[in-house]
């Protein structure tokens, strides 16, 4: 055996052995227990950056261990290879977007090749095919056919010198990102999938998604955003009533004025009358209503000289309209409580509109201070005539039912949800399978014709959309009068392509059915990992394409992925690794530098998955010293006595071999525990580089040491191979096996020769006791740090802040300083 650890070669090697053997195609198996993992594909922006590494590596680690523990695997790879950038680097290299997309997918594929994740790649797929975005043209029509599918207007930037519509980044302080021009808000037709349909059960669905991180699970909570409220009516004098969504009817016997919505039809009747209004209205629909920007704006407003007529006390209220009033949401008016609202204090603060207090924060308490900020909590009535005295809920139900008996308002549940806007005014996407006929409207395309295939040689300058100057593409006949009609020219949203792509691997062959059964034995996914930034879009548009195909026939089960993984962020010098901060080191640079399997093992021990991992140039040396280390000790095991095998007796073991027996075994089960049920696979190699360590040190010239020494060497290997699997598939050889070991099964702790003494430590933070871990007696340093970072009260603890000392007590404390 070759004293050196030559990656290159055994990498080569090890790639090379699993493309002949095709060892990661995946077959299905009604026998066999299935494990489906996925990690979320990439976009092919050119290289694969340092987070697609880590994503890819967690995600091979795990199928490489279920595998090994008998369950059939499938892992799919595969480009979200629709978007922007093509579009961007089309016009500023001149080659056509398809040109620079497969390309980047060649040159990425590669790449994978080179870290040896266990991908099926017979599955290997790429959403600009017409063979696959023709199921999202076919689903489309589907659910237009089913009504779930509606063209309205809506607002988009538009470029008036570039005749061309801008994405939300390409508006740069107000101006398009190449001419400079002042960017206009349009009202175009844009078609519109509702997912509002399917709120509640997205929402209720959530509880059931154990698997999945609480973090993610609150923010799609958040999205959906479910209040339950009171719409409340209110009549206008000299024009029709307006209603008024509010989650605080306990407090209408405090509301001095109305807001409504610039967008308001009251709004606009106000306006024709007035030149103020009117302008102010103007003033409004330019500002971008993104609802961030809604929180930080200068509340504004206009008395529109209407008056309404408060349901309960007869009063008039002004009407005013307010710049933070959305329309899109409840009725697009609001009744205003200024002494228990902000946004209404401040407003009426700015207007000199009068203030009421209607809640007290208790009975014996009933003054509050509104000098400076309104009181928001919630408390008791007071000045409320007969609901005084009540509480908030008390008063929810008596106000909600004093206007439902008397036919001025009803119980109403809204969602912040809105519908999915999918037409995009781009070049390179799928294009909406629509028609425009003059006589007949909106019309599908017949299924017959699909794909509705997007032509790759257009010219993209950024000036104007350029479907819309390719009459080759855009003329047609009407399918339903066949009158001459023009195509709908704007393509998807690329949300769409990464909303079902997990049910495609399963058929990716199949040119006659968006799925078949094989979906059914291998979704939904057991496994799926990416990062957090898509907590909400992404995965609850996953979440609402399932159950579409769920009520389309063509799936089964109400959620698609059980398990859920959010990585953390890759930093550098505490800083998120970014093209845009210039702070990346290019995962290439390592592959060629020190192999693969010192990029995986770097990045699986650096970190738990779920937590930041800061990136260190000594890191990467100590990984890779590490798997020199254990090619030299399996080299000179071999040069000991090559004819000796794991036998040996156990009835005869002395009381040191009894002791490294033991940790074997140790390691296995915890080994297996850390990667088959934590994930934290930082402690795993920890362990194992511990029992490496005592390995060194046992010195013994018996008989049975060879096959002692052998049965920890073997152990070590099958454990580490899911890590880092080329090394492993070398020395898996050199350790006298003829099977690779991808065929092998996990090793198995044996019971006989397991004794545990665990011990527990009192973990603080900067001298505070923050909670405790359970090591074994004789834990090691890095085991115990690394358990010490896996806790979940320190993770809180620490969030971004820089570990600076770690200080041990042995058997009784670790103390982290953290700046
Ligand atoms: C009166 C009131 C009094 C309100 C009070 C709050 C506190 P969520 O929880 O997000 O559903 N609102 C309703 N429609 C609105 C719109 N189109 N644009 C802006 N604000 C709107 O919020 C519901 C509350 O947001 C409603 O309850 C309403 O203000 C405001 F002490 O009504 B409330
Ligand atoms: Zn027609």
């Amino acid at each position: 055996m070759d004293d050196h650890y030559q990656p290159k070669k055994i990498e080569s090697e090890a790639q090379s052995y699993w493309e002949q053997h095709q060892s990661f195609q995946a077959t299905e198996d009604s026998d066999r227990e299935k494990f489906y993992c996925l990690s979320m594909f990439p976009y092919p922006s050119g290289r694969l950056h340092m987070g697609h590494v880590r994503n890819y590596t967690i995600g091979d680690v795990i199928t490489r261990y279920q595998r090994m523990n008998g369950r059939n695997v499938l892992q799919p790879m595969g480009w979200d290879a629709f978007g922007l950038p093509a579009e961007n680097a089309a016009i500023k290299n001149q080659v056509p977007p398809s040109q620079w997309t497969y390309q980047n997918i060649d040159y990425m594929r590669g790449q994978l090749k080179q870290l040896g994740f266990g991908y099926d790649w017979s599955r290997e797929l790429a959403t600009c095919h017409p063979e696959y975005y023709r199921w999202e043209q076919w689903l489309f029509i589907k659910l237009f056919e089913k009504g779930l599918v509606y063209k309205k207007t809506a607002a988009v930037n538009w470029d008036p010198v570039d005749q061309t519509v801008l994405a939300n980044e390409q508006v740069i302080d107000g101006r398009g990102w190449r001419s400079g021009a002042l960017v206009e808000r349009r009202e175009i037709p844009q078609w519109f999938l509702k997912i509002t349909a399917y709120s509640e059960e997205l929402l209720n669905g959530l509880d059931n998604l154990t698997g999945w991180p609480d973090q993610v699970r609150t923010m799609q909570r958040n999205w959906i955003g479910r209040s339950e409220g009171v719409e409340i009516r209110f009549q206008v004098e000299g024009s029709e009533s307006l209603s008024v969504f509010t989650t605080r009817p306990d407090t209408l016997m405090g509301v001095t004025f109305v807001s409504i919505a610039a967008e308001h039809p009251l709004a606009k009747l106000a306006g024709e009358k007035q030149p103020e209004v009117k302008q102010f209205i103007e003033q409004c629909l330019q500002t971008a209503t993104s609802e961030a920007a809604l929180e930080t704006l200068e509340k504004k407003g206009i008395d529109t000289g209407y008056r309404g007529i408060h349901p309960i006390t007869g009063e008039l209220v002004p009407i005013w309209i307010g710049n933070f009033v959305l329309m899109g949401y409840g009725t697009g008016a609001v009744m205003a409580v200024p002494a228990h609202d902000q946004r209404d204090y401040e407003f009426a603060k700015t207007y000199g509109l009068s203030i009421k207090q209607v809640i007290a924060p208790n009975q014996d308490n009933q003054v509050c201070d509104l000098s400076q900020q309104a009181f928001t909590e919630k408390g008791v009535l007071i000045n409320s005539d007969k609901f005084t005295g009540l509480n908030f809920d008390q008063a929810f139900n008596a106000i909600a039912e004093y206007l439902e008996g008397s036919g001025k308002g009803k119980r109403v549940i809204n969602y912040r949800l809105r519908d999915w806007g999918v037409s995009r005014q781009r070049y390179w996407g799928t294009p909406i399978p629509m028609i425009n006929c003059q006589n007949c409207g909106s019309v599908p395309v017949p299924e017959k014709d699909l794909p509705v295939v997007l032509p790759e040689n257009a010219q993209v300058d950024g000036v104007k959309s350029p479907l819309k100057q390719m009459s080759t593409f855009y003329q047609t006949t009407c399918p339903h009068c066949h009158q001459p009609a023009e195509r709908e020219t704007d393509t998807f949203d690329t949300f769409f392509e990464s909303s079902w792509y997990y049910t495609r691997y399963c058929c990716p062959d199949n040119n006659s059915a968006m799925v078949d059964q094989r979906g059914n034995y291998w979704l939904p996914v057991d496994q799926y990992i990416g990062g957090i930034e898509h907590a909400v879009l992404h995965l609850l548009y996953a979440r609402f394409f399932f159950k579409l195909m769920r009520d389309l026939g063509l799936a089964k089960g109400n959620e698609p992925f059980t398990q859920l993984l959010t990585q953390g962020m890759v930093l550098k010098d505490g800083v998120k690794m970014s093209k845009s901060k210039g702070n990346t080191v290019d995962p290439q640079s390592l592959i060629d530098t020190y192999g693969a399997d010192t990029a995986r093992l770097f990045i699986m021990f650096t970190a738990p998955p779920e937590q930041s991992l800061e990136w260190s140039d000594s890191g990467v040396e100590g990984a890779y010293r590490f798997l020199n280390r254990l090619w030299r000790m399996v080299a000179s095991h071999l040069t000991q006595n090559k004819s000796m095998i794991s036998d040996f007796d156990k009835q005869l073991l002395t009381a040191e071999q009894k002791e490294i027996r033991t940790k074997v075994h140790e390691t296995i089960a915890k080994v297996t525990d850390d990667i088959g049920r934590r994930y934290t696979f930082n402690t795993a190699i920890a362990t194992v580089m511990e029992l490496m360590n005592a390995l060194g040190k046992y010195e013994d010239t018996s008989s049975q040491r060879q096959g002692i020494y052998q049965e920890a060497l073997e152990s070590i290997v099958l454990l580490l191979s899911p890590i880092v699997p080329h090394i492993c598939h070398k020395l898996w050889q050199k350790l006298g096996h003829s099977e690779s070991i991808v065929n092998a099964s996990w090793p198995k702790p044996d019971p006989a020769a397991l004794i545990k003494e665990e011990i527990e430590l009192i973990i603080q933070i900067n001298g505070k006791r923050r909670g405790q871990i359970t090591v074994p007696v004789n834990a090691t340093e890095e085991i115990i740090k690394a358990e010490t970072l896996n806790e979940a009260n320190v993770q809180r603890f620490i969030q971004d802040k820089q570990i600076i000392k770690t200080i041990i007590v042995p058997h009784r404390l670790v103390n982290l300083v953290i700046r």
